[in-house]
């Protein structure tokens, strides 16, 4: 197992579209356990690969305190179920120590492959279904800080950037 670099916003490497995983092999299942490692040490509750440099399609979400709940989520494809918005402080291992409000469909279907390979559908509501959404938009390139005003989002650069400038 290893613990693997975090990339952070504005690292233009987030901006990276990630490929769909072709076959589950071990070089996968070995990346599926070193994210989930990299979750659990950081603390978080969810982890894109896109996040660790590597631009798959691969996920990673534990929403427990006791990590008993490890899901991994492949090539995922989601189905909005219900439109209706809900709200939730989101924050993010590449944003680190800014949470901010952002607004998501509340309920989705989705189709992935877990860790062995095996096509899955589930619904997923709540703060799973939020987290899920989150994890896609780093396979897409896209951060949580995109949703927010073009003045927020500067002022979270501005400091984290201070911030990363100061640990060189
Ligand atoms: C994504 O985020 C998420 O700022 C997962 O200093 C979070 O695990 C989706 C973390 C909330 C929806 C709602 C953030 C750790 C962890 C920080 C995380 C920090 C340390 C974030
Ligand atoms: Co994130």
């Amino acid at each position: 197992m290893a613990l693997l670099p975090i990339l952070e916003f504005p690292d233009p490497r987030l901006r990276t579209r990630a490929t769909p995983v072709k076959e589950v092999d071990a070089s996968i299942q070995t990346l599926v356990d070193d994210m989930f490692e990299t979750m659990y040490d950081a603390p978080g509750i969810g982890l894109a690969a896109s996040q660790v440099d590597v631009h798959k399609r691969v996920i990673v979400i534990d929403l427990t305190d006791d990590h008993s709940d490890p899901r991994v989520f492949i090539n995922p494809e989601i189905k909005v179920i219900d439109e209706v918005l809900g709200s939730y402080d989101e924050g993010c291992l590449s944003v680190p120590g800014f949470y901010e409000t952002v607004e998501r469909p509340s309920v989705i279907e989705v189709n992935a492959l877990d860790r062995e390979g095996q096509a899955f559908t589930e619904q997923l509501d709540g703060l799973m279904g939020i987290c899920l959404q989150h994890e896609i938009d780093h396979l897409e390139g896209k951060l949580f800080v995109d949703y927010l005003s073009p003045l927020k989002r500067q002022r979270i650069r501005s400091k984290l950037v201070k911030e990363q400038k100061r640990r060189d």
